[in-house]
């Protein structure tokens, strides 16, 4: 791909780039340390695990043209605000706005924007919980507060972006109408899932608290 501007501008995205990889490791030690606390104190794991990326230079053009702006390190800082992009899967829906609100209560880390797609799917069917956060990444001279974009899911809703994902490259954007529907159906299969699997664990939680409760055994998975 031709990138002039982002050529001559080379020095200015390095030093992004360098943000935007630190901005990453932040976040992702601080989730680290939250699951691993988490775990000790409730003998649970909220988070399944964790991937990180950061955004290509061909899918950063891509949104820019989309939004109508030139491809410029200043447009691509302003306006693409998942260049550095974390991914949280986690086993319960209900683990997501755990995950969130953790997140949220973390002093240096500043929410920017909540998108709620559990709560307002996508036509698509698409389902999943969205933050554009701001970390701060200290360097010799100066401190820079970087955006990342923190999306968490479940398997199962993970399951069903990546194939719908797949999907919608293969086609450009155009899949076949039937295979939009089964996609839309499969996503109402997703929500069931997560439902009924959440509500077996509670059960579950339940019968292991009472277990302690009654005979003093602890149950630990
Ligand atoms: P890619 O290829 O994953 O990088 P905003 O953040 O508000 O300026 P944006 O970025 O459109 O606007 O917001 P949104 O809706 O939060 O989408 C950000 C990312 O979420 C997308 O990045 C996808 O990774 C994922 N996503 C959003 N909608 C869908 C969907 O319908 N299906 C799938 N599979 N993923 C989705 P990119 O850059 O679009 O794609």
């Amino acid at each position: 791909m031709d990138l002039p501007i982002l050529y001559n501008e080379a020095e200015e995205w390095s030093q992004a780039i360098m943000l935007y990889d630190a901005a990453l490791k932040e976040i992702n030690t601080k989730l680290e340390i939250l699951n691993n606390e988490f775990k000790l104190a409730h003998q649970y794991n909220p988070i399944e695990h964790i991937t990180s990326r950061l955004k290509t230079p061909q899918s950063i053009a891509n949104k820019l043209k989309r939004y109508g702006r030139d491809l410029t390190v200043e447009n691509i800082i302003k306006y693409v605000n998942d260049v550095a992009g974390i991914r949280v899967i986690c086993s319960f829906t209900s683990d997501i706005y755990r995950i969130a609100d953790l997140i949220s209560k973390i002093s240096d880390v500043k929410v920017l924007k909540v998108k709620d797609y559990i709560a307002n799917p996508k036509p698509n069917g698409y389902t999943s919980y969205h933050m554009i956060v701001t970390i701060p990444v200290f360097l010799s001279n100066m401190t820079v507060d970087t955006k990342v974009e923190i999306q968490i899911r479940t398997i199962a809703m993970d399951f069903w972006a990546s194939l719908e994902h797949k999907i919608y490259y293969k086609f450009e954007g155009n899949a076949p109408d039937h295979i939009q529907k089964e996609l839309r159906e499969c996503s109402e299969l997703v929500a069931y899932l997560d439902r009924k699997m959440l509500s077996i664990n509670e059960e579950i939680q339940n019968y292991s608290s009472n277990q302690v409760k009654n005979y003093g055994i602890e149950d630990k998975y």
